[in-house]
């Protein structure tokens, strides 16, 4: 039940909604708006699979609200159908060219709806698997450097302007070639699992990222996050994997898994590019290894 895709209807017709909820409410979650300003409020919070959207409204007409839709990196995905009496060629061009996936007129033939929105649901649940395997690292399930790049783009330009603080966080297995020389491979990859999960588990908060950013390393963004607080944080990890107590006969640390961490840290607008963060961050990832591993430095 829980996973029965979710319909976000929005007509001003208390009746057209009911027609529409008839016809679909056996297969979806039906949410609904009666206006384009209640509309926004509605899509952020229940996140639909698919928009069916009136033209004609009092307030925000339907193209307005799809255009607003479509520049909501948050909403953007979602595919948007118009449903609405305009008929018109120019009325159903106009709804395709401001982002629509797909036009119907009304009154709704409840069959071909049906057929419509199941095939558009269909291709954006599919849409929705791509994009996570692009983004997602298959062997620990965090997050890979692709979508760590593409965060960290994100929180630079929007953070910007306001001058907000930012940290990022480099981290790096130490000894690891040693590891796999001692334990093979396979034994690699489990180790790797397991520091992940002590990194995940580590963050608090829900706008902080860890990823794992090559084959021994990881990285965190922590977005409004200080120095200090980013210093702490990393001790949290530095501490969690050396509790984990994985045997590690081969390593000069201790003879457990450690990792080393460096931190950079500042106000976003100090650099705007990835790099900037991600070198600083690695530069004191080196003075950790140097000053001997397992610690942090920032
Ligand atoms: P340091 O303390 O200076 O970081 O030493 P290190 O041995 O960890 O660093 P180095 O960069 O020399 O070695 C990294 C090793 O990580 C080598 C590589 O075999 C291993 N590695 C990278 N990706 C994977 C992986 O996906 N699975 C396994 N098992 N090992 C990996
Ligand atoms: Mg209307
Ligand atoms: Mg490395
Ligand atoms: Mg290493």
């Amino acid at each position: 039940m829980d996973n029965r895709p979710v319909i976000l209807v929005i007509d001003d017709e208390p009746a057209n909604i009911e027609i529409v909820t008839a016809v679909l409410e056996d297969e979806y979650e039906i949410c609904f708006a009666l206006s384009g300003e209640q509309a926004v409020q509605v899509a952020r919070e229940s996140r639909p699979d698919l928009i069916l959207l009136d033209v004609v409204m009092p307030g925000m007409d339907g193209y307005q609200l799809c255009r607003i839709f479509k520049a909501d990196p948050l909403l953007s995905d979602i595919p948007v159908i118009f449903a609405t009496a305009l008929g018109d060629d120019e009325a159903e061009l106009r709804g395709l060219a401001v982002g629509a996936i797909d036009y119907v007129t009304k009154p709704i033939r409840p069959a071909a709806l049906q057929r419509r929105v199941r095939n558009h649901v269909q291709m954006k649940r599919m849409r929705d698997q791509l994009t996570e395997q692009a983004l997602r690292d298959p062997l620990t399930g965090l997050a890979n450097r692709r979508m760590l790049e593409r965060r960290l783009q994100a929180e630079l330009h929007r953070q910007a302007r306001d001058g907000g603080l930012i940290a990022v966080l480099m981290l790096d297995i130490d000894h690891f070639k040693g590891f796999n020389d001692s334990y093979g491979h396979p034994e690699g990859d489990i180790c790797l699992k397991a520091v992940s999960q002590a990194l995940a588990q580590a963050i608090r908060r829900s706008g902080d990222l860890c990823a794992r950013y090559g084959g021994e390393e990881f990285a965190c963004i922590l977005p409004g996050t200080d120095l200090d607080g980013a210093l702490h944080l990393a001790e949290t990890m530095r501490a969690g994997v050396e509790a984990l107590a994985i045997p590690h006969r081969a390593s000069q640390v201790g003879q457990v898994v450690t990792i080393s961490i460096g931190v950079a840290s500042g106000r976003c607008d100090m650099g705007s590019d990835n790099a900037f963060w991600l070198t600083g961050a690695d530069r004191m990832l080196y003075r950790s290894k140097l000053a001997g591993r397992n610690r942090v430095s920032g």
